[in-house]
């Protein structure tokens, strides 16, 4: 692998900074099933996304990120793909998807597909294919592996390596047919690709090409950090109280994986002209290796999804042994993120995606007091930063997290294969799992969008896959989009901040108050100009000691959140309030 970083003729060629229109750019993340279901069978689709976009302009984010609509058996919502050319009939057709790609341009927006292809369905024809005999010429397109020595094929133990599956249980699959099993990260339905192939790195290369030839603006690349995989896939380490070994040092960041990213940027996007957005989804990845990533000189990606700040609540059993994070965490870790690509790399900003509980309920407030507040004050903090801000649907509503009453009400395969691993096999309490779902489960942002307090929250006039969360009537789209105190609007006050001050997309970041407990305080700078963010992240009062707080005396404040008071840097923060204050630098 060439190193660039220290090459200077490709350096010279990288584009400058301000170039790259995506510095400036905000993007909005469609989860289709969930968003709007035009045609009543309760699934969302195509045609509700286009009947919506007058939402997403009002709102005034630039990009629309797409989570897949490919035909997919839908074991994983889509991110299973069986066709990556064709649209799934659950959410309309090309015809439909040509007319939302030419509605969003002929509104300035740009549109984003998700690329899953660290792993194909299994009903993909390339896996049907490679399964179908062990002398397939597709057979090498997927990791197929002999049972382990010793063991009789398909008896636990027998798996070729101890690598657990981030879905529970074993990442192999044992195939009767063949007598040999594959590799699966994720579910059983979903075979991890072998990127060794050159054949399968080419198969795609042309899809993507096939995507942005029909005039798709950029990918949002499904785990692409786990694409290269150490040779030899040996046993992992198994960590204390766990069953599987934890892979990840074997396939995070693996040997040719920044080979495999300048391979693809070369054969996909060398010779375009167009103005393209790339970010790769990488759990995991250290803030080192974004920069290499994200380093516009060696031409991988433009910016990543870390996961630092969305682990914070982690407990030593992972995700479903939830803890607390610390205000102070949480800035520790997004300011050092923010140190960390200062003068390399880019960083991409968010609380919120399909896969994540939603913020106001997990680092907010979501009881009637605070749950606006917080909701602002957190979207005050994450959209002031240098990066690209990214909003989940309903996120710009201030929407919660889901009161699911029983295991019966989830969807997510993720969540139903913890419980049924954890209460059946393991023989943990099914209400403690419960709850530890309850405020963990991903289905907590798959909840329908609520845009109106009408039936289904406006989602569907049929029955919605998955239930409408009950505070339908108190937080809805409707409601808001006329109310000027709503959190929509102050999403929206936040998205136009960046657009009108280059300060707010182009500027330096410096934390400030390090070590108060609950205030996030920092500055951007730029020039002359200035911008003071001070938010105070918990439902109690605060107080603090600004540096320099009299040469903020005469700042003009831009932006609050608490309907009626004026920010005014005094050293006191109600609740959850967020102030933001522009001034010119002088001497
Ligand atoms: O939510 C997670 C499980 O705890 C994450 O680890 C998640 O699986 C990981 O971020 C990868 O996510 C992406 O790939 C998955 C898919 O299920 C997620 O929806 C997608 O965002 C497999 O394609």
């Amino acid at each position: 692998m060439t190193d660039l970083t220290t090459n200077p003729a490709a350096r010279a060629g990288a584009p400058a900074a301000d170039d790259q229109w995506w510095r400036s750019a905000v993007v909005y993340q469609i989860y289709p099933r969930s968003f709007a279901d035009s045609d009543g069978d309760g699934v969302g689709d195509l045609r509700g996304i286009i009947q919506h976009l007058d939402h997403l302009q009002e709102l005034g984010v630039d990009v629309v990120w797409l989570s897949p609509v490919y035909a997919s058996p839908q074991d994983d919502n889509g991110y299973d793909i069986s066709d990556y050319r064709a649209i799934d009939p659950a959410y309309g057709t090309l015809e439909d998807f040509d007319e939302l790609l030419a509605d969003l341009h002929a509104r300035g927006m740009k549109l984003v597909m998700d690329l899953v292809v660290n792993h194909t369905s299994d009903e993909h024809p390339w896996f049907v294919e490679s399964a179908s005999s062990v002398d397939s010429p597709k057979r090498d397109w997927y990791w197929w592996r002999k049972p382990r020595a010793g063991f009789a094929a398909g008896a636990p133990g027998a798996e070729p390596n101890n690598w657990g599956s981030f879905f529970s249980g074993p990442a192999w699959h044992y195939d009767e047919v063949s007598g040999e099993y594959y590799l699966h990260l994720f579910s059983r339905k979903q075979p991890d690709l072998n990127w060794e192939n050159p054949e399968v790195r080419d198969a795609v290369y042309d899809m993507m090409n096939w995507w942005l030839d029909r005039g798709v603006d950029g990918f949002r690349m499904d785990v692409i950090n786990l694409i290269s995989k150490v040779a030899g896939l040996p046993d992992a380490e198994v960590p204390p109280g766990a069953v599987h070994g934890d892979g990840f040092p074997f396939y995070a960041q693996g040997p040719r994986i920044h080979e495999f990213l300048q391979e693809m940027h070369e054969r996909v996007f060398a010779g375009r002209t167009g103005d393209y957005l790339t970010v790769g989804e990488m759990p995991g990845v250290t803030v080192e290796h974004a920069r290499l990533f994200t380093d516009p000189a060696r031409r991988e990606v433009d910016m990543v999804f870390q996961f630092e700040h969305v682990g914070l609540d982690h407990g030593a059993g992972g995700k479903f042994d939830p803890g607390a994070a610390s205000p102070r965490d949480v800035k520790a870790s997004l300011g050092r993120w923010q140190e960390g690509l200062a003068e390399t790399g880019w960083n991409s900003l968010y609380w919120n995606n399909h896969d994540q509980p939603r913020v106001v309920s997990r680092f907010g407030d979501d009881r009637p007091e605070h749950r606006v507040a917080s909701a602002k004050a957190l979207a005050t903090v994450l959209h002031l930063m240098r990066g690209t801000p990214y909003v989940y649907q309903g996120e710009e509503l201030g929407m919660t997290n889901m009161p699911f009453a029983s295991i019966d009400d989830f969807r997510d395969i993720e969540s139903l294969n913890h419980y049924a691993v954890a209460v059946a096999a393991q023989g943990q309490a099914p209400e403690a799992v419960l709850a530890a779902l309850r405020v963990m489960s991903r289905d907590n942002a798959r909840t329908p969008v609520q845009w109106s307090d009408g039936p289904a929250a406006g989602f569907t006039t049929g029955t919605p896959w998955i239930a409408v969360n009950p505070n339908a009537a108190l937080i809805n789209a409707a409601a808001q989009r006329e109310d000027p105190g709503s959190v929509f609007a102050h999403y929206r006050a936040l998205i136009a901040l960046r657009h009108s001050e280059r300060v707010v997309s182009h500027g330096s970041f410096e934390l400030l108050l390090p070590e108060h407990p609950t205030v996030f305080a920092y500055t951007r700078t730029l020039g002359d100009r200035q911008l003071l963010v001070i938010a105070n992240l918990s439902g109690e009062r605060a107080v603090y000691d600004l540096p320099d707080a009299a040469g903020w005396r005469e700042a003009e404040p831009v932006l609050g959140n608490l309907g009626g008071r004026l920010p005014r840097v005094d050293g006191r923060c109600e609740p959850w309030e967020a102030q933001v204050f522009l001034q010119e630098v002088t001497g």
